[in-house]
This record gives structure tokens, sequence and C-alpha cells, in this order.
């Protein structure tokens, strides 16, 4: 059904039977025509001349299509050329003195190509490198309508959206599974001008000033003498620099925590982090907090696997987003506000709103919905969209504005700044996934890669000679006017106030909601991260930090560190715990899960096939197993392998099913007894087999098995009665209690306290 597959057959069917190929490049020898094939869309034109010259491009409101759409093809036409539009009739040759001889510097073709290669690259973003992005639409719910006017939140409104999420840390070619905050970037093309809302997946930030923003980058990016760990925090600049500044502590225990690793972009909060200020349409303001909540549940995984998939899966996330996409598991989630009255004081229930290290707990001001996000496209080409696309948190439209948090003010700077080294100059708003979908109106001019032509002699304000256009709006005709808040008289310091300086009362929030598994998995990653430095004296300052959290938390830390657990120097704070900050307890749909179905010959290939279905049929994707690549077994219930016991590691399976006994050692191809030499003994179960049930265990994964899989299990070291192990008679009665484990995400009960 895929049209672009269709093509390709199309011309390789047209190359067998006999059409001869494009020219070898033989001067003299006439270049024969290419194949006609039909073409999945039509050749692209020539891009098109601005419709009035005036400014970038725009697309309306009403959905045609960006740039970006337009070309969904490598090539737009039949016969290549160069950059210049002339046609080629060689490209894999530089032009020589004979076969043999020097290359010509006259070769303008050969000198154009590799000029343009040598500049494919641009500078990598100074954080948030490595990221994947994708299309959607957003559909309000208009219960926004009475605290902002922004039109894209008013009744049944729909919006296109661009959305880029990524790790902090890590170079653009980085693993996606590393511990790290994730970026949660949503451009919003809206008719009144594009809304960025820049967010990241923990609500709270290390720092409540922007000029820290370098010390804490420069402490958690590699060390600069060697450039080593990559996308890493376990070492010890970053460990140096969060058990110094202590404002850090909230957002470190977040990330030790189980949001550090999330099991798909699909599955994680999104947090705007500061106060913004709502205006509706009589110029009252509300604060707000934005949350991003995915239909799916928020879910992590374990900190072991998410190791291993660095290694087996470095593209993790990113291949679970586009699959899931272009599976039409479309990933969703409903943004939702905590509304705040803008008190003088801009304080909530004795939070400071303006401190970007305090979240205000659920409990105390329920999240609203607002509307709901739906990613329903790929992007067509990485590096025109994902890579080019320009966020930032000064993009906004009337009725939503900033408050004076110091750390958004900092990035009211930092954003457009940095986009002038990263796309080369000022006009990367004309770039198709940066343009609104507004009309633009703008008297910008000129510059590094200016692609406007624009027309007449006036771009500026006031004229005559442009009859005065254009003319500036009122509030009451849709622009975007500051909203006139007081500002408090004060002295011009370096200062933070005094409401700033509270450092542990929120971690220590944040620890108490956490469950009995929960807080384990925070207790190993401070002893696997702190472990990983060199410095005692960091480890010590840290067990202090962790003291002024909690005591339990510190002598755990401790102990696994072998050193000892200091008293606090703090009082502990007296709050309550936040339940919606635990990730555990519900129940979740488990749309785009992946099963694995272990089988060979002898299983019970005919149950597979019922298993399979029914997979399907839930939304959830099956994966098959098999000793060797191809097909397995014969005749009627003959069925593909989509692994092989050479290609599949347990990381890339929500739960396991084993259908029948497992594949024994001198069977696999491949195989090892673990020590490297080949599988000894016919009853050993190949090594990697039970290597894949043994994690799929350790990780807390629904096992179940069938058809004398049971008798694999044991081989493999997996207990039969351990709790989230099913041993049925039939695939489907499996996959039954399969499905409803996968609910609760994993099998938290293996997950001893302790162990
Ligand atoms: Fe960013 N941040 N940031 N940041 N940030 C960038 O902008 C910055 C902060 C966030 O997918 C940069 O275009 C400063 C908080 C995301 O393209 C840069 C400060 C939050 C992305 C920058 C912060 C974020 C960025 C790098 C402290 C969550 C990726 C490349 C005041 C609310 C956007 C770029 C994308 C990217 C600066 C803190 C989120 C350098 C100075 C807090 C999701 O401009």
């Amino acid at each position: 059904a895929n049209p672009v597959r269709r093509a390709v057959k199309k011309v390789a069917q047209a190359l067998e039977d006999g059409v001869s190929a494009p020219s070898d490049g033989i001067p003299g020898r006439p270049a024969p025509e290419p194949p006609t094939v039909e073409r999945p869309v039509e050749p692209r034109e020539p891009l098109p001349p601005k419709p009035d010259q005036s400014g970038p491009a725009t697309v309306s409101p009403t959905g045609s299509p960006t740039g970006a759409d337009q070309a969904r093809m490598a090539q737009s036409g039949s016969h290549l050329t160069n950059a210049q539009g002339t046609r080629l009739y060689d490209t894999d040759h530089s032009l020589k003195v004979g076969p043999r001889g020097p290359v010509l510097l006259q070769d303008h073709h050969l000198r154009e190509k590799i000029m343009h290669f040598d500049h494919e690259r641009i500078p990598e973003r100074v954080v948030h490198a490595r990221g994947a992005g994708a299309h959607g639409v957003f559909q309000s719910y208009g219960t926004a309508a009475s605290v902002t006017k922004a039109g894209f939140l008013g009744p049944d409104v729909e919006t296109p959206v661009f959305v880029r999420f990524s790790t902090v840390v890590g170079s653009r070619g980085s693993a996606d599974t590393v511990r790290d905050t994730r970026g949660f970037a949503t451009k919003f093309y809206t008719s009144e001008g594009v809304f960025d809302l820049v967010g990241n997946n923990i609500p709270v930030f290390f720092i409540q000033d922007a000029i820290k923003f370098p010390d804490v980058v420069h402490a958690a990016k590699p060390h600069p003498d060697r450039e080593i760990p990559q996308a890493q925090s376990a070492h010890d600049t970053f460990w140096d620099f969060v058990s110094l500044h202590t404002e850090a502590t909230h957002h470190t225990i977040f990330f030790m925590g189980d949001r550090g690793i999330p099991r798909s972009y699909r599955m994680m909060e999104g947090f705007g982090v500061h106060t913004f200020r709502l205006v509706n349409a009589e110029g009252e303001t509300t604060l707000v907090k934005f949350h991003w909540k995915p239909k799916l549940g928020v879910h992590s995984l374990v900190w072991d696997e998410a190791q291993l998939i660095n290694g087996n899966d470095p593209d993790f996330h990113r291949r679970d987003l586009a699959d899931a996409i272009e599976a039409g598991a479309y990933p969703q989630w409903e943004l939702g506000i905590q509304t705040f009255p803008d008190t003088p004081d801009q304080t909530f229930e004795g939070i400071d709103l303006l401190d970007p290290t305090n979240i205000v707990p659920e409990e105390l001001a329920p999240v609203q919905p607002v509307g709901l996000m739906t990613l329903n496209r790929n992007p067509s080409n990485f590096f025109a969209e994902t890579e080019q696309v320009a966020f930032h948190v000064g993009h906004l439209v009337p009725g939503i504005d900033v408050t004076d948090d110091p750390l958004l003010a900092g990035r009211l700077f930092s954003y457009l700044d940095t986009q002038i080294t990263r796309l080369g100059g000022p006009n990367f708003p004309q770039l198709p996934i940066n343009r609104p979908h507004a009309p633009v109106n703008d008297m910008l001019r000129d510059g590094m890669h200016q692609t406007a032509v624009h027309r007449g002699v006036a771009p500026y304000q006031p004229n005559s000679l442009d009859g005065g256009c254009p003319f500036t709006a009122g509030a009451d005709m849709g622009a975007f006017v500051e909203t006139p808040v007081t500002v408090p008289e004060g002295r011009k310091v370096r200062e933070a106030p005094e409401s700033f300086s509270d450092h542990f009362s929120q971690p220590r929030r944040f620890w108490l909601s956490m469950s009995p598994v929960e807080r384990e998995h925070i207790i190993g990653a401070y002893i696997f991260e702190l472990g990983k430095c060199y410095e005692e004296a960091i480890r010590v300052r840290t067990l202090q930090v962790l003291a002024n959290i909690d005591p339990e938390l510190c002598s755990r830390v401790a102990d696994g560190l072998g050193l000892p657990a200091p008293e606090p120097t703090v009082p502990l704070a007296d709050v309550e715990p936040s339940p919606a900050l635990s990730q555990l307890g519900g129940t979740w749909p488990v749309d785009g899960r992946v099963i694995g179905i272990l089988t060979g010959p002898d299983g019970d290939l005919e149950g597979v096939h019922a298993v399979r279905d029914a997979v399907l049929e839930a939304g959830m994707i099956p994966l098959v197993v098999a000793p060797k690549a191809g097909t397995v077994g014969t005749g009627d219930h003959a069925l593909t392998a989509q692994r092989s016991h050479v290609t599949a590691r347990s990381i890339e399976f929500d739960a396991v099913l084993l259908a029948g006994p497992p594949a024994v050692g001198p069977d696999a191809v491949g195989a090892t007894d673990g020590k490297g030499a080949p599988g000894a003994g016919a009853a050993a179960p190949d090594p990697r087999v039970a290597q894949l049930l043994q994690e799929a265990f350790r990780h807390g994964k629904a096992i179940g098995a069938w058809a004398g899989g049971e008798a694999g299990l044991e081989a493999a070291g997996v207990p039969v009665d351990a709790p989230g192990v099913v041993v049925t008679d039939s695939g489907p009665s499996a996959l039954d209690q399969i499905r409803t484990l996968l609910g609760s995400h994993r099998v938290w009960e293996r997950f001893t306290p302790g162990a």
C-alpha cells in the first residue's frame, strides 16, 4: 500500500524487463531516458516565488501544506541536475586527463558537489543536541477560554504542532536511554502567530537564575580535557557542582528517580516549568503552570535495562516514536493548566511561584485539561525539520505572557541568540519548519540566507511612501500587548529573594511521595552515580545534601558507598507527600507495547498465529523470535520470524511469551555456552534465550509460557511461580494475563525493596 515502495518495485521490474539503466557516463554515449514509472507524487516544481514577495511564505491556518510537506521524494524530476538546474550526464567520475590521469581543477561539478557536502553539518545544539520530532495537531477543549484570550485555546480550535523531544547533555549521536532530563518542546502554528511551549519532562529546574546556566551545563558536559563521559551525569564535575549548589537538589532527585530514564517519549509528562501569566479578553490575569499528561501513562525503564539499550539500540526512543506513528498508534497528551490567583506576592499556599525549583502539588492545585495533542506524522526530513526547528520561549501569542521568574528572563534572551550561530544568521524563521502559519508582515530585511525577495522602498515606520503601511494593531485587533503588571520598586542588586533559599523541603516532599519501589530506584541511582565519582569529598558532600532530605535515603546511599551517614544540618521539613508524583499504582492502555514471542520449529506454531492476531487486535506489536531468521516451520502454520537468536535482546520487549520448548544450544546458529565455546549438551537452552528470559525477569517484565515453554523457563532459571510469570495451556490465555499485567507497566512485586 505504500506508494513509494510501489514505485521502487516498478523501477526494479522495469530494469529486470530490460529497460536500460541510466547513462554509465561514457562521453558520447547518449543517456537513455529513465524508465517511466507511476510516481507516488508529482515531481516537485521549482520552489514557487513568494506570493507577494513581501516576506516569508505563509500558510493558512486551515492547513494547506508547509514547505516541508511538498517534497516527499528525494528527487523532484526525472533528470539529475546541478544546483543551477543544468542536467548532468555523469556524477560518478571526476573530470580527468584520460581514465588514469590527474583530476582537473576545472571540474566545476566535482567542486560544487564536494563544497556542498563539506558544509552539510551545522553546529549541534549546545544542550538538547540529541532529539526526535513529530508533527501533529492540538485540539482545544475551550476550557481555558475564561482565563486566556489565546485563540488556539478557544472552543474547538485545531492547531498544527511540531514537537521535538530530546536529551539534554549528550551530543547529537549519543544514546537515547541515558539518565538525563528530557526536553519536550512544542511549536503551535496558531492563526495569531507561533506559540512555543519549550518544556522538560521534569517540572523543576537545577537553577533559579539563568546566569547559572553555563555553570550547570559545563559541570554536566564531558570533562574538557578528555571529553568523557558522553551523555552521563555520573562523573565528578556534575556532582561537584550540584553538591555545592544545593538549589539543584530538587531537580537532581527527580532525575535520579525513574523520570530520568523514560520508557518512551510517548510515556513522558511535559512541564512548562516556569509560572506563566494568562490574560483574558477582559484583561484579567491568572498565573499558570503548563502540564502535558500522556494518555499512555508515565512509565520508565529500569537502570540495568536502560544501560543495555544504550549498547543494543542507541536509537531506542527515536525508533519507538517513529514506529508508533508509522503504525498508526498516534501518541496523545492532554495539555493542562494549574491556575493560581495573580496576587502581588506571586505565591500559592506559601510556595513561591517565581522559583523554578518549586512545584505546586497537584493535590493543592489540580491540573485542568484544556486540550488534546495528537502526534500523527513523522518528519519527512530529519535535518530540515527536527534539526532546523528553532524554539523560543519568547514566541508568545496574545493571551499568554511571561512572569519575572529570573530563569525565564535569561531564556528569553538565550534561544534567539543561540539560533543565530546554529542556523547561520538571523533568517531562520523563514525555514519551512519555523514559518508561522499566520501572515507575516515584518520589516526585518536582508541578512545571511535571506530567501524573501522583498519589494518596495519603505521597510520603515513611520513612512508615507507606502501609504503609511504597515500599521500597528491594538489589543482589540489581535496585537500582542505586554500585560501592564506593577513591578515592585527596589534597589538595583544581584540578589535572590529570601524565599529562594529553601532548597530541601521540596526534595523531601518528592522523596516522601515515592512508592517503596521508586525509592529503591532512587537509592540505587545515587549509589551508582556517586560510585562513579573519583573524589571522596564529592561523595561526602552529596551525602550531606541527602541527609537534609531524608535520613533513610542518606543512610542507604552511604551504606552503598561504604561511607558514614552524616546528620542533617537543617531541620527536616514537615511536608505532605504529593501522590501525583508517583508513577505507580494506575492501570494504563497497552497500545504500541511490544510482545516478543519465542518459538522454534517444534513450538506451538498454530498457537503463535492465534497470539499474533490477538496482539495486533489489542493494538500491540508482536515480534516472533526463532533460532534462525526466515521462515519457521512448514505447511499451514509456517510463519516469519522477525528476530533470530542473534538479533533479539530482551530490551526490545515489554513482555515475553514462550511458545514451546526453547531451542537447545547446538541447534542455534552462532550459539555459545556463555564462555565462547559452541553450546554444549542437547538439553541446555540456547544461552541467548536463557539470557533473554533472565533479563526480562530481572527487569520486571511479564513472562508467559505454554506448550512446554515452562521447561524452558526452568532451564533458564526463571522461577515459574514468581509474580508475573504465567504458565497456561494455550497462547491466547497466556496473552490475556500478560495484557492485564502490562496495564501496570511492570511486575512491581519482583522489585523487592532492599534486594
Ligand atoms: Fe533551554 N536551551 N535553557 N531549557 N531548552 C536550549 O536553545 C537555556 C531550560 C529546553 O528541541 C537552547 O535552540 C537557558 C529550561 C528545551 O530545539 C539554548 C536556560 C527548560 C530545549 C537554551 C535554559 C529548557 C532547550 C539550545 C536557563 C525547560 C530544546 C539550543 C535559563 C523548561 C529545544 C536551542 C529544541 C534548548 C538555553 C533552561 C528546555 C542554549 C539559558 C528551564 C526543550 O538556547
